[in-house]
């Protein structure tokens, strides 16, 4: 029987070894870079897009090779260990350039996936929503019309085989006019993509708006894959939620949400709604930063960011995450939000790491969605935050307005009011960002 070549990895509900005995593609993972690695992550997120991986390369090296990824000798070494390994797929742990691509693949004879091509690909599988599809649809469209290069040659050099058309330089090979089709294809339909974007995303910010009307201040949970932030968002809303909504899908895979959900949790008696969406991991393809900006538009618009990451991986590997989910903050437009680092999984943490994440993260906290431990200091905290935040307002309502007061009711602290014969007249203290929202209400021009 052939045996399973997944080293450490083992079998898993999603792994392809158990579904099939064998796995229909194995790959060889293989990566240019400046320091030794095992290649985890990218094993990672081969198996959670049902890829088997049969071995792993690397190459020390400052750069990538400008042409193959790899340099002459490593490619001829993973072109053997590809035979020893019985391989069909090389992996690569970067963003190829089309050319990098075409070349290693020609070198190697068997197909070449690289980082971007394995991400999108699970996310595709991913996705549950209309607007989740459209998202992966217009991040794969934009990858794949950047390679059509590579189908160009190929079509090319098959037409000149078949003699359909004499191949001479001056002509322009049915390969060619075939290339030009696909691209115009590929363009029309990205346009659409992106119209019908637009129309989710509008309707997405008629929700906001619906939302923001209730003036009720947002948190956002955001941090890299499997960190364990829909885990959170359940334990929260079920020990302070409304009690009325369903739990939040989790699994030990990478980028199981990708749709963002928002819930309601008590904080000392006012309501703040939560967000949870779709992970990070370093080198996140642009396309799908740039194609879920509706998305990423709730962590953007967030009053607060939780910022949660597994402290249960080693120090320096918690560095390279937080790193990465910095860089990706700062790129959507919310590098200036205020946000609290929650290191979690701390039931995985055993009391010296504690200590030591206590000293290195002294503002930081340690948290479990999985015992519940931290949540209520979490809680606590945010809520805390938003005080720290709170400034006094002085608000008169129109009688007409009556339901924006209302609302008031659940974020202010310290409410009085008085009918006068203009209105209600409020003063009360309100966070920062909640009380920009009723800037309209302000007294003497003064909110
Ligand atoms: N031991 C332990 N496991 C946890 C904890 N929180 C989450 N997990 C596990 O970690 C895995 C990922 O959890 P999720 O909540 O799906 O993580 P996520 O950050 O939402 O991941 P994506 O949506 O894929 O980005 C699951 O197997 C969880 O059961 C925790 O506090 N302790
Ligand atoms: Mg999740």
């Amino acid at each position: 029987m052939a045996s399973n070549h997944n080293g450490s990895l083992g079998p898993s509900p999603d792994g392809v070894s158990e579904r099939q005995g064998r796995a229909r593609q194995r790959a060889l993972a293989v990566a240019a870079l400046d320091h030794d690695d095992d290649l985890a992550e990218l094993r990672e997120l081969l198996r959670t897009a049902g890829v088997a991986t049969v071995g792993t390369v690397v190459q020390r090296r400052e750069q990538p090779h400008p042409n193959t990824y790899l340099g002459p000798g490593k490619v001829e070494e993973v072109k053997a260990l590809l035979a020893d390994l019985d391989g069909n797929v090389v992996a690569c742990d970067d963003e190829l350039s089309p050319r990098q691509e075409r070349n290693l693949e020609k070198a190697l004879g068997v197909p070449v996936i690289d980082r971007t091509a394995v991400i999108l690909d699970i996310f595709a599988g991913h996705a549950h929503t209309a607007e989740g599809k459209l998202q992966v649809e217009l991040a794969q469209l934009e990858y794949n019309l950047a390679r059509m290069r590579g189908l160009w040659t190929h079509l090319d050099s098959l037409a000149g085989g078949v003699g359909t058309r004499g191949p001479g330089p001056a002509t322009r090979g049915p390969g060619e006019r075939q290339i030009e089709t696909d691209r115009r294809l590929a363009r029309d339909r990205i346009s659409a993509l992106r119209r019908r974007l637009d129309d989710v995303g509008s309707s997405r910010a008629v929700m906001r708006a619906e939302r923001n009307r209730a003036e009720l201040p947002q948190v956002a949970l955001a941090g890299y894959t499997n960190a364990g932030k829909s885990t959170l968002l359940n334990a929260l809303t079920a020990a302070h939620g409304d009690g009325e909504s369903a739990a939040v899908g989790v699994r030990d895979r990478l980028f199981h949400t990708l749709d963002p959900t928002t819930r309601t949790v008590a904080l000392d008696g006012r309501r703040v709604l939560f967000t949870d969406t779709v992970g990070f991991i370093r080198k996140l393809p642009h396309q799908l930063v740039d194609s879920f900006g509706a998305t990423l538009e709730e962590t953007r618009l967030a009053d607060l960011i939780l910022h949660v990451v597994d402290a249960s991986a080693p120090e320096d590997e918690l560095g390279e995450m937080t790193g990465a989910v910095d860089a990706v903050l700062a790129d959507i437009g919310a590098g200036e939000t205020p946000r609290l680092l929650v290191l979690n999984k701390a039931d995985l943490v055993d009391d010296d790491r504690r200590l030591e994440l206590g000293l290195r993260h002294p503002d930081a906290l340690l948290t479990s969605g999985e015992t519940g431990e931290g949540l209520a200091a979490l809680i606590e905290r945010v809520g805390e935050d938003f005080r720290r935040s709170m400034r006094p307002v002085d608000l008169l309502f129109p009688y007409a307005d009556g339901g924006s007061l209302a609302e008031l009711h659940d974020v202010a602290d310290g409410l009085e009011r008085e009918d006068t014969p203009e209105g209600v007249r409020v003063t009360a203290r309100l966070p920062e960002t909640v009380a920009a929202r009723y800037e309209r209400f302000a007294v003497n021009g003064r909110p």
